[in-house]
C-alpha cells in the first residue's frame, strides 16, 4: 500500500484514498502524505474508465485544514440555536447523551427517538451506518420515507418496471442515435464520474444531444446542439404530447408494445381524449409548457425514428409537486418506442445500471423494532419488492418538522422528543428550514455528529466532532451504478479530538448497556466483513493497496435486454411481467393524483395557481456546481469559483428592478432569503434558480443572509412520495440598504 515515491519529493507517502461525499460521484484521491500532512492531491490516470475526483475532492486539503472543523465535543448554553456552546471532555459529553437517550427511551419509548442519519458520507462503514445499527439494538428509532433525490423516479420506475435497475453502461450511450437529456446536468452534478467524459465523446461522435430544461445548464452548454427551455413543473404535458404525436403517426414500437407492455390501449384513450374530451396535442401542451408545438412534434418525430435514442429523465423535474408523473410519462415514451432492452436506447427509470449482489444478510439487518407489525402506508407499492420501505411507522422527510411539532394529535405515528442527526445538514435541506427551526426548538434533546457547526449543528444540545474519511478507513460503492468500489484508506490521524462515528458509538454503546458487538472490531476487520459479503469484491488486499477496484463486466449492461427480447420466459419483475403503461396496483389506490396512466395535472404551487397572481416567478433549486448539497459551502475556493447566487432572467430583471451583482430578496409566505441576482439569459423568464445548499443564517430580522433555498420551499410531498422543492412560487425584489 503506502509506496515510497522518491520521484515525487523526499518523505512524501502516496495514500491511494478517495472521497465518498453524496455527490454524485465517489471518487479516487492519492494523497501525498508528508511529516503525517496531506500535501497533495492526484487522481485516477490508470485504466479506463478513470475515476476521476471533480473539483471538490480536489480541493478537500481545503476542508480537512480548516480552522473551522470542530475540534472538541461541546455542549449547549444558553436557549437552543443560539449558538452559544461550552467545550466538555468526550466523557462528559457521552454521559450527557446516553443518560437523555435512556430518560427519553423510558419516558416516552423508542419511537420518540428520531435518527436524521444524512448523506454526508458514503462509506459503507462510517457516517450513519453504525449509529442506525446502534439505535436499533438500544430498541429502535422513527426513521423517514420519501428520500429527497429520488422518491419519485423511484415510485415511477417500480411501478412501471417493477425495479430500480433500469440503466444501461455509461458507455452504450455511444451507440445511439439521439440523446435526450432531460432535466439531467451531469456536467455539475456528476451521475458516476465517466458520465462527461463518455458525452464529450458522444458529442465527438457527432451523435446529436438535446437538452430540455428551464435553465441552459453546463450540460446543456458544452454538449448539447439543442435547448429546448420548458416552464418548471410542465414536462409531463411535453411528454405526453410527444407521446400523442407518435401514437398519431403511428411511428410506435407496435410489436414491442404487444409483446413487452400493458395498457397502451388505456394511455391512447388518455391521449386522444376519449376520457376528457382533450386531445393531448402539441398545442395543447405549448400553452401549458411554453414550448412550440412545432418543437415538440419534431423532438417526437426525432426520437421515434432516430432507434436506438436514449431518454435519460433525470431526477430534478421529479423533485416536484407530481413528480411521479413526469417520470412515468418519460419511461412509458421509451416504451413505447421500443427504445427497452436494446443497445443503444435507454429505459429510463431510476437508471441504476450495476448494483452487487449481496450474498449473506448485513450486520445491520430490516429489524428496526419500532416498524415491526406496522401496516403499509396507503399508496405504498407494498405489493413490489424493492420499492421504498412502505412501513406506515415512517414519516414522510418533508413532513418531519411538522410531526415535531403536532405528533399523534397531527396524525403522525408518533410524538418525537428527541433527534439524533448523524452526517446531515437537516434544517438545512429539508424544506420550510425556518419552520425546522421551530420544530427543532420545540424537541428535549438534539445531538449532533459533526464535522462543522453547521446551521442543524447550531441547534444542538450536544455536538460531537466527527474526523473524515481523510482520517479513518472505509469501502464505497459508485453513486449510482457504474461497477466499481472506491477503498479509502486513512490518510492521516483525526484531527484535534475528533472521531469517527464509529468510535463514537463504541464509546457510547457500553453506556447505554449495550454489548460491544460490531464496535468492539478493528476497523478494517469490519471492512474484511462488508467486503467478504458482497460476490463482486474477489481481492480486497488489491483493493486496499490500490484505492479502486473496477469490475470487469462480461459484457456492457443493457437493462432488460433478455425481458424485451423474450418476456414469455423473462418476465419484467412487474405484477404482470410486462412493463406497466396501465397499473393496476395504481388504480387500486384511487387517488385523484395517482391516476393508472401517466398525465399531467396542475397543482397548488403550480404556474397557473392562484398563488402565482401574489408569487409569479417559479423557483428551482438545482444542486450546485461547487458543493455537495451542503457540503463545501465553507470552502473559500469552491466559493471563488461560483459565487452563491440567484439566476434571473434580464426581463424579468428589468422590470424588478434588479441588477446584475447587487443584493436582492427572494420571498414568499415561508420565509426571505437575500443574495446577489446573477442576471442572465441562460434562465428562461418567468424562472428563477437558487442553488440549494447554502448555509442558512438568519438575520435579527429573520431574513437569511446565506440564502438557504429551503427557506422557500415547501414542506410538501407528492402521493407517490416526491419532494416538491422546485414546485416553489416566490416574488423577487431589490434588497433594502441598511
Ligand atoms: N455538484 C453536485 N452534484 C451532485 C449533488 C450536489 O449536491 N452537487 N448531489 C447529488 C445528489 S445526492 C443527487 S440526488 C443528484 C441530483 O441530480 P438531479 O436531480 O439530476 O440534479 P438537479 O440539479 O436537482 O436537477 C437537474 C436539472 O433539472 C432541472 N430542472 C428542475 N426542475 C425542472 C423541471 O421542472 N423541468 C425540467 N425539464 N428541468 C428541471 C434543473 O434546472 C437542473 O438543471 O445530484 C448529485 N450530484
Ligand atoms: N431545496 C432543495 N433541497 C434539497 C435538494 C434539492 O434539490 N433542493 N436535494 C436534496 C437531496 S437530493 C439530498 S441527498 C439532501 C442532502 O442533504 P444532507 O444529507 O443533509 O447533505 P449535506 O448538506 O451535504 O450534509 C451532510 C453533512 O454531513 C457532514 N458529514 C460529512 N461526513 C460525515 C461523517 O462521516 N460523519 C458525520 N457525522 N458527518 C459527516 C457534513 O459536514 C455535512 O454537514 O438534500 C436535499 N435537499
Ligand atoms: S465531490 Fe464527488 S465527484 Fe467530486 S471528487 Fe468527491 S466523490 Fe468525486
Ligand atoms: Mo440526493
Amino acid at each position: 500500500m503506502n509506496q515510497q515515491d522518491g520521484g515525487i519529493s523526499e518523505g512524501v507517502t502516496i495514500v491511494p484514498t478517495g472521497c465518498c461525499h453524496d455527490c454524485g460521484g465517489r471518487c479516487v484521491l492519492r494523497a501525498h502524505v508528508k511529516d503525517g500532512r496531506i500535501i497533495r492531491f492526484e487522481t485516477d490516470h490508470g485504466s479506463q474508465p478513470q475515476i476521476r475526483a471533480c473539483l471538490r475532492g480536489r480541493a478537500y486539503r481545503q476542508r480537512l485544514y480548516s480552522p473551522d472543523r470542530l475540534k472538541y465535543p461541546l455542549r449547549r448554553v444558553g436557549r437552543r440555536g443560539e449558538g452559544r456552546f461550552e467545550r466538555v471532555s468526550w466523557d462528559e459529553a457521552l454521559d450527557e447523551v446516553a443518560s437523555q437517550m435512556k430518560r427519553i427511551k423510558e419516558a416516552y419509548g423508542n419511537s420518540a427517538i428520531f435518527f436524521a442519519g444524512g448523506s454526508g458520507n458514503q462509506g459503507m462503514l462510517h457516517g450513519p451506518i453504525p449509529v442506525g445499527a446502534m439505535l436499533q439494538a438500544f430498541g429502535g428509532y422513527t426513521r423517514i420515507w420519501g428520500v429527497a433525490s429520488y422518491e419519485g423516479p423511484l415510485f415511477a420506475s417500480m411501478s412501471t418496471y417493477g425495479t430500480i435497475r433500469t440503466g444501461n453502461s455509461r458507455d452504450d450511450l455511444l451507440n445511439s442515435k439521439l440523446v435526450i437529456m432531460w432535466g439531467w446536468n451531469p456536467a455539475n452534478t456528476v451521475w458516476d464520474p465517466e458520465t462527461s467524459f463518455t458525452l464529450a465523446r458522444v458529442r465527438e461522435k457527432g451523435i446529436r444531444m438535446v437538452a430540455v430544461d428551464p435553465r441552459y445548464t453546463d450540460t446543456a452548454a458544452t454538449f448539447a446542439g439543442q435547448w429546448i427551455p420548458i416552464r418548471p413543473g410542465t414536462d409531463t404535458a411535453m411528454l405526453v404530447a410527444m407521446a400523442y404525436v407518435i401514437v398519431n403517426e403511428k411511428l410506435q414500437d407496435q410489436d414491442f408494445i404487444d409483446r413487452c407492455t400493458v395498457g397502451f390501449e388505456s394511455f391512447c384513450d388518455y391521449l386522444l381524449g376519449r376520457d376528457d374530451g382533450v386531445p393531448k396535442t402539441p398545442g395543447w401542451a405549448e400553452a401549458i409548457t411554453t414550448v412550440p408545438a412545432e418543437t415538440i412534434a419534431a423532438l417526437a418525430r426525432d426520437y421515434a425514428a432516430s432507434k436506438p435514442a436514449a431518454l435519460i429523465a433525470g431526477w430534478g423535474p421529479a423533485r416536484a409537486a407530481l413528480g411521479e408523473q413526469y417520470s412515468r410519462a418519460a419511461n412509458v415514451l421509451c416504451a413505447i418506442t421500443g427504445n427497452v432492452g436494446i443497445q443503444g436506447g435507454y429505459a429510463s427509470g431510476f437508471m441504476r445500471a450495476y448494483s452487487s449482489r449481496e450474498t449473506a444478510s448485513g450486520t445491520h439487518g430490516s429489524g428496526n423494532p419500532v416498524e415491526k407489525g406496522a401496516p403499509p402506508r396507503p399508496n405504498s407499492l407494498n405489493k413490489l419488492r424493492g420499492g421504498t420501505n412502505p412501513s406506515s411507522a415512517r414519516i414522510h422527510s418533508a413532513k418531519v418538522f411538522d410531526a415535531m411539532l403536532k405528533g399523534r394529535a397531527g396524525g403522525y405515528p408518533t410524538d418525537l422528543k428527541m433527534a439524533y442527526v448523524v452526517a446531515s445538514n437537516f434544517i438545512n435541506q429539508h424544506p420550510n428550514t425556518n419552520l425546522g427551526v421551530q420544530a427543532f426548538q420545540a424537541l428535549e434533546f438534539v445531538v449532533v455528529h459533526e464535522q462543522f457547526m453547521t446551521p442543524t449543528a447550531k441547534l444542538g444540545d450536544v455536538v460531537l466532532p466527527v474526523n473524515t474519511f481523510m482520517e479513518r478507513s472505509d469501502i464505497a460503492p459508485p453513486w449510482l451504478g457504474s461497477p466499481y468500489y472506491i477503498y479509502l484508506n486513512k490518510a492521516v490521524d483525526s484531527l484535534h479530538e475528533s472521531k469517527s462515528d464509529l468510535e463514537i458509538c463504541r464509546l457510547l454503546a457500553p453506556r447505554l448497556g449495550l454489548p460491544e458487538g460490531i464496535w468492539g472490531l478493528p476497523e478494517e476487520d469490519l471492512l474484511r466483513g462488508i467486503a467478504a459479503r458482497r460476490d463482486d469484491i474477489d481481492d480486497f488486499d488489491r483493493m486496499k493497496a490500490e484505492g479502486v477496484l473496477k469490475v470487469r463486466l462480461a459484457e456492457p449492461i443493457v437493462s432488460f435486454r433478455e425481458e424485451a427480447r423474450d418476456p414469455e420466459s423473462h418476465p419484467f419483475p412487474t405484477l404482470t411481467g410486462r412493463i406497466e403503461i396501465f397499473s393496476e396496483h395504481l388504480a387500486e389506490m384511487k387517488h385523484p393524483s395517482i391516476p393508472p396512466v401517466p398525465g399531467y395535472l396542475s397543482h397548488e404551487e403550480g404556474y397557473d395557481a392562484p398563488l402565482a397572481g401574489k408569487y409569479p416567478l417559479q423557483l428551482l433549486t438545482a444542486h450546485y456546481k461547487t458543493r455537495a448539497h451542503s457540503t463545501w459551502h465553507n470552502v473559500p475556493w469552491m466559493r471563488e469559483i461560483e459565487p452563491h447566487s440567484v439566476w434571473i432572467n434580464p426581463n424579468d430583471a428589468e422590470s424588478r428592478r434588479v441588477r446584475d451583482g447587487e443584493l436582492v430578496d427572494v420571498f414568499n409566505d415561508r420565509g426571505r432569503i437575500r443574495l446577489p441576482a446573477k442576471v442572465t439569459e441562460r434562465i428562461m423568464p418567468g424562472v428563477v434558480s437558487v442553488g440549494q445548499g447554502a448555509w442558512y443564517d438568519p438575520d435579527e430580522r429573520g431574513v437569511d443572509r446565506g440564502g438557504c433555498a429551503n427557506v422557500l420551499t415547501a414542506d410538501a410531498h407528492s402521493p407517490g412520495g416526491a419532494h416538491h422543492m422546485n414546485s416553489a412560487l416566490v416574488q423577487i425584489e431589490p434588497a433594502l440598504l441598511d
